[in-house]
């Protein structure tokens, strides 16, 4: 047999295999083998690398690194699907549908959760693989398409076609990715889909091969074929992975039940979907239902409602925050909820506990409801044993162990040690946090750490690390170069907007917004000190509790005293009015619910605030228009409810822009 041959056939066997195992899930080859074969024919190809084909399976090892993404135009538009969150919209669809074509049956599929790709295919060959971008203009991914194992380099017949589907991470792969990512302190993904997205926007394809990708098809185009099940059935044969678990329903009561049972399943699946997809299956009939401008009205999304999740309390603990409230935490078997894997979640207070009845070793309900915050729902009675404990609380603090303080009418408990450690520990962590003073570098674990080792204590301390450089370097696992970095970011800090510094002082009641109105009002920090509840009040959105509480924490000698040295430290104590620029935003009150692909809710809050809009936690009538992220919340519920505008990513995106 010639080089050239024996080439062939090693393409061949390997490719063969990979199919086997990835996209039919029935392995032929022993991993030692395939190895060996691989070896055999990585050494080949360097010796004739003419010989190199782009069905060759040493395409997906990576390795190749683009300047930039290349823009693709597809050749239909990649549409959108229309979303239903009730059976009842499900029903409303299955009568527009009818009243075209009434004897329409339903193709269910998984609603994977993951991004959209088109994969085309020349003479049986991958040629390009492209995101779905705007719907009309996509991103030329090809180069890390390639090393996805699931995807056929070359096909069983050598046609020249278009397939689209979903690119995911199976959860197993996200949390192990998320692991190593912790262990490299690097920024970990909040979900599989963010971190399917952020391993095939990657330059160096060399990256999306380590990550283990996986794709499932579900949309052929322009081929005769007569139903949505042909077409998944067929793209099968041609060596695609479709996901196995569809199911053709001739009523949509059917369809319903299909939902139920998912539903159910939902949990054990080894990778994310966040609804169902429900397409008419007969072809011929798509065209006579038509589309809109976004999407066809032959095909719609139920999403799930926020996934709840059963595990077992393990323990109750308790956190001291910064203003020493105790906070009931749940620490519960580690599941895995809507993206990510969770151990902890709040108990709010002893109340909440009681009233819920929650107890030791109970089996719980566990919910993330679209905003980030897990909680806990109930407990499962039916399952509940002698060896589950009532809830007790406790009586002393935590951290300090002095005795804890309820007052009449409030639900939480509070320790009142003005030394507590815990306390001065999360006051601390706060004022560098993001929302407040945002002092880059300076996180959790550092704000503790320098705690512990007596350099900081309060929040002026912060403003003396520069004095004791030659002991900062010595600290353990910092060096050099990040104490740098955190001395720079610090001073560079203190032109920071005084509103800024106002929540970060950790006032009761004193929140971002509060700070920003209150520095409006009285413009610097003299006059923020001299301000009197009557002036406060006089502002008009500001309470009663707060305006209490904002007087005595400035008429307090110690806190007196923490402001004058940080003037003496040169922070900005002059509140500047940023040019505010006009637009859709101004002057609008906005509720974010559910996540964002492209920003935090910081982020979001800020660029609402730099044009005078406002982003608020909860929906009210006041309420001017909700942005809707992915995994919303009840949120979502009450603003329809009340009639108010609600807004996808994709419009805030353009919104913001104009
Ligand atoms: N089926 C997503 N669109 C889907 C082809 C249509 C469609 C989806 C789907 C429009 C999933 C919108 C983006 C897009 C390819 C357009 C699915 C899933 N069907 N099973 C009806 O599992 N996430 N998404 N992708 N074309």
């Amino acid at each position: 047999m010639s080089e050239k041959e024996r080439i062939e056939e090693l393409k061949e066997l390997l490719n063969r295999a990979s199919e086997a195992y990835y996209v039919y899930d029935s392995p032929i080859m022993e991993d030692y083998e395939y190895d060996r074969y691989m070896n055999e024919l990585i050494g080949l190809e360097e010796q004739f690398p003419e010989w190199k084909t782009l069905d060759s399976p040493t395409n997906r090892i990576g390795g190749e690194i683009l300047a930039k993404f290349e823009k693709v135009t597809h050749t239909e538009k990649m549409m959108s699907l229309a979303d239903a969150f009730s059976f009842e919209e499900l029903r409303d669809f299955d009568r527009r549908v009818k009243s075209v074509t009434p004897t329409a049956t339903y193709l269910c599929e998984l609603k994977i959760d993951g991004l959209s790709v088109s994969l085309k295919y020349e003479n049986g060959y991958l040629i390009q693989g492209a995101t779905r971008g705007n719907g009309v203009v996509g991103e030329n991914i090809t180069h890390n398409v390639k090393t996805i194992k699931s995807v056929p380099l070359k096909l069983k017949s050598p046609l020249t076609i278009e397939v689209r589907g979903e690119i995911f991470m199976p959860k197993k792969s996200f949390i192990a990715l998320n692991l190593e990512r912790e262990e490299n302190e690097e920024e970990l993904f909040a979900n599989c889909r963010n971190a399917a997205a952020g391993s095939v926007r990657q330059l160096d394809s060399s990256i999306a091969a380590k990550r283990n990708l996986d794709t499932f098809l579900y949309y052929y185009l322009n081929q005769d074929v007569k139903t949505q099940e042909d077409a998944l059935n067929q793209m099968n044969a041609l060596g695609f992975k479709v996901n196995p678990l569809f199911k053709h329903c001739k009523t949509i009561e059917e369809v319903i039940s299909y939902i139920e049972q998912m539903g159910q399943k939902r949990q054990d699946l080894p990778y994310d979907i966040d609804g169902i997809v429900i397409k008419v299956n007969e072809m011929e009939f798509h065209e006579m239902i038509g589309e809109t401008v976004k999407y066809p009205k032959w095909a719609i999304a139920y999403k799930f409602p926020p996934e709840e999740v059963v595990t077992e309390l393990l323990d109750i603990t308790f956190q001291v925050g910064r203003s020493g409230v105790i906070t009931p935490v749940a620490n519960f078997k580690p599941v895995f909820v809507q993206g990510s894997m969770i151990a902890k979640a709040t108990l709010h207070n002893e109340d909440y506990i009681k009233e819920k009845d929650i107890r030791l070793h109970d089996k719980i309900v566990i919910r993330k409801a679209g905003d980030v915050i897990p909680e806990v729902v109930r407990p499962i009675l039916s399952e509940r044993t002698e060896n589950c404990i009532p809830f007790q609380m406790i009586d002393c603090c935590p951290c300090c162990h002095s005795p804890l303080y309820r007052a009449k009418e409030e639900a939480d408990y509070y320790c009142l040690n003005p030394n507590c450690e815990d306390k001065i520990v999360n006051r601390l962590i706060h004022f560098a946090s993001k929302p407040a003073y945002n002092i880059d570098s300076l996180g959790d674990k550092l704000v503790k750490l320098l705690y512990q080792k007596g350099f900081i204590k309060t929040i002026a301390d912060i403003f003396e690390l520069n004095n004791y450089y030659e002991e900062l370097i010595l600290l353990e696992g910092l060096g050099k170069k990040s104490i740098e970095h955190l001395l720079e970011a610090i001073e560079e800090s203190k032109k920071n907007n005084l509103d800024q510094l106002i929540f970060g002082l950790g006032i009761r009641h004193c929140g971002g917004k509060v700070s920003k109105l209150l520095c409006r009002k009285f413009k610097n920090m003299d006059g923020l000190l001299q301000a009197t509840y009557e002036d406060i009040i006089s502002i008009g959105d500001i309470g009663d509790a707060i305006a209490a509480s904002f007087v005595e924490f400035m008429q307090n000698s110690e806190n007196r005293e923490l402001i004058s040295k940080l003037k003496e430290k040169e922070l900005n104590m002059e509140y500047r009015f940023d040019e505010i620029k006009l637009n859709f935003f101004t002057n609008k009150k906005c509720v974010l619910t559910g996540t964002l692909s492209s920003m935090g809710r910081t982020e979001a809050k800020k660029l609402i605030e730099g044009f005078g809009g406002l982003l608020s936690e909860s929906v009210s009538s006041k309420t001017d228009l909700l942005i809707l992220g992915d995994n919303p919340g009840s949120k979502l519920d009450k603003a329809r409810k009340l009639g108010i505008y609600i807004m996808n990513e994709k419009e805030f995106l353009e919104k913001i822009k104009e």
